[in-house]
């Protein structure tokens, strides 16, 4: 310890962006705010902040959470004007007696904590909503099956440029549009925070969230028994209070692969998997021991310790297709 464990190999940088802060003794939930704040300013990440890609209407949206235990949690959910929705749902965490605060009125919540207003969509994923537009997306069926083929795994080749607007690494290639990044962390101390900070699924009927911002769903921390965070088709995760599940597992004596395995496990046995559906939980133990499950291959957790920063697959993944 300290320790930061992140969703997607794009994370290296936004785990490097938190990591003195964290070595110097900072407190956790700074770091994991941080490691957002990267991830939603970059406009290559194409599920995060600006870069996200639109909803069907052509609006982006951003939804996060924090968490440092049951007591300490917030979030907002549905903003289309404010980008850092990380630092806005630790607002509500430390400002209100409330954990979800939705839509105009996170927003207008965000202003009023003195945090400007900003454009969320950019070009790129403009133009990425206008092909969506003319290739069928809009409503009904037609709509949903050009969802599906926008999240469908595509098997790029390794380090081939698998998300829209960016490369990405080895092993990681084939998920298009699955960038939300999730984070835990564990100062020198042993406090323990987390957080979640998405634009959700691309081209989703708007006022549509997933399972990011929501407490148990996409994040979840109690340092008695550990962390965990998901990425990936968040109807799949949320449904099973994936977060959640992992870290009582852990409560129960679990190893976070252990406790990964059997939070996706119950996806892949509840749930009727399509091919574009993917869902990854990562867990971190009060030790800082971390791990990855998947639904399916081609994900990396990006992890730095004072040993120096690594990329892991999942340990365990549910299919092989
Ligand atoms: C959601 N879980 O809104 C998010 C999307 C995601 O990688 O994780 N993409 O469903």
């Amino acid at each position: 310890m300290p320790m930061i464990a992140s969703t997607w190999s794009f994370s290296e940088r936004c785990n490097e962006a938190a990591w003195p802060g964290l070595a110097a003794g900072g407190d956790p939930l700074d770091a994991v705010v941080e490691a957002c704040r990267i991830a939603e300013e970059d406009p290559t990440i194409d599920s995060v902040g600006f870069g996200g890609l639109p909803d069907a209407d052509g609006d982006v949206t951003v939804d996060a959470c924090v968490m440092r235990s049951p007591q300490e949690c917030g979030g907002v959910c549905a903003m289309r004007r404010h980008l850092h929705a990380a630092r806005v749902a630790r607002l509500v965490m430390e400002r209100t007696p409330h954990h979800l605060i939705a839509g105009d009125a996170a927003d207008r919540f965000a202003a009023r904590h003195g945090i400007e207003a900003r454009e969320l969509v950019s070009p790129e994923a403009r133009t990425a909503w206008e092909r969506w537009r003319s290739a069928g997306g809009g409503d009904g069926e037609a709509s949903r099956q050009a969802i599906d083929r926008a999240l469908r795994p595509e098997d790029r080749g390794p380090g081939s440029a698998g998300a829209l607007f960016g490369g990405r690494a080895a092993g990681e290639a084939r998920w298009v549009h699955h960038d939300t990044i999730g984070t835990i962390a564990i100062g020198a101390d042993g406090r323990m925070a987390g957080a979640c900070s998405t634009s959700g699924v691309p081209y989703k009927v708007p006022g549509r969230v997933g399972d990011s911002p929501v407490v148990g769903h996409g994040l979840y921390v109690d340092p008695d028994a550990g962390g965990a965070t998901a990425t990936g088709t968040g109807e799949l995760i949320a449904s099973t209070c994936g977060a959640f599940l992992a870290v009582e597992c852990m409560r129960r004596g679990a190893s976070p692969l252990d406790a990964a395995r059997e939070a996706v496990a119950r996806i892949a046995a509840r749930r009727t998997i399509a091919p574009h559906h993917q869902a990854v939980i990562v867990a971190v133990a009060p030790d800082g021991r971390a791990a990855a499950a998947a639904l399916r291959a081609g994900f990396l957790m990006a992890v730095r310790t004072p040993a120096g920063p690594r990329l892991e697959p999942p340990g365990w993944v549910a299919r092989d297709d």
